[in-house]
């Protein structure tokens, strides 16, 4: 097989990352063919010899490529006649790839403790520790006050619902990598989570579908 991603997945064989998303929405959008390698957190070490990899991790051809912009920018150079991921420029699209942390700390507190549920065993042991440290509070306590967390993820959509006002896409007319970037918190939200983050009457919400549609 010519190209392998290397896939983070939870118990269930639940594909969560918002990263690995951007590469899977990417990789339909060219039209290219891959077999995924479902990965644990605590298969990472097992990829490498060297410092920790962060996933999605792409072999393309015996090329790896890791860091999801860094495969975009790959699969654009080396798929030249597939559709485009950055139609126009790909300044927009970087543009995205800088602004779309904004939105996920806010996703955060509202999931992390479904991710953790989602995991198995010898995840959630590697996880929670890690992820509480980075927090400097435990899980419960960073996704305290549901509420005001979900007013706080909903109103940093501002951007992309002001956006989508006027346009189908952010990429304009049709979908392209400036929009895979921020819909991959959408999916990894919804592989693991019941939480409604986006009202189903949200721009944001038929924004999703439509960029949904590039997987079928
Ligand atoms: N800048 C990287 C970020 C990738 C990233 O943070 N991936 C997370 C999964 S969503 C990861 O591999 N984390 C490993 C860990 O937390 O141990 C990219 O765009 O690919």
């Amino acid at each position: 097989m010519a190209r392998i991603l290397y896939d983070l997945t939870a118990s269930g064989d639940r594909r969560f990352s918002p990263y690995c998303w951007r590469t899977k929405l990417a990789l339909a959008h060219k039209g290219l063919d891959y077999e995924t390698v479902a990965t644990r957190f605590t298969d990472i070490d097992r990829l490498n010899d060297g410092p920790r990899l962060t996933l999605p991790v792409l072999d393309d051809n015996d090329v790896r490529i890791v860091d999801s912009w860094a495969i975009a920018e790959h699969l654009e150079g080396h798929y030249p006649d597939a559709p485009s991921l950055f139609p126009g420029s790909k300044a927009h699209a970087r543009f995205m790839n800088n602004w779309t942390p904004t939105i996920h700390p806010p996703l955060l507190r509202l999931i992390v403790l479904d991710v953790y549920n989602a995991l198995d065993a010898a995840d959630q042991a590697y996880f929670r520790p890690d992820r509480e440290a980075k927090f400097g509070m435990t899980l419960e306590a960073f996704v305290e006050d549901q509420d005001a967390h979900l007013k706080a993820f909903r109103a940093a959509l501002n951007p992309i619902r002001e956006t989508l006002k006027i346009q189908p896409f952010i990429s304009g007319d049709t979908p392209a990598y400036a929009d895979y970037i921020p819909a991959g918190a959408f999916l990894w939200a919804e592989a693991v989570s019941e939480c409604e983050i986006v009202a189903s009457d949200d721009p944001v919400a038929g924004w999703m579908q439509r960029v949904k549609a590039v997987l079928n």
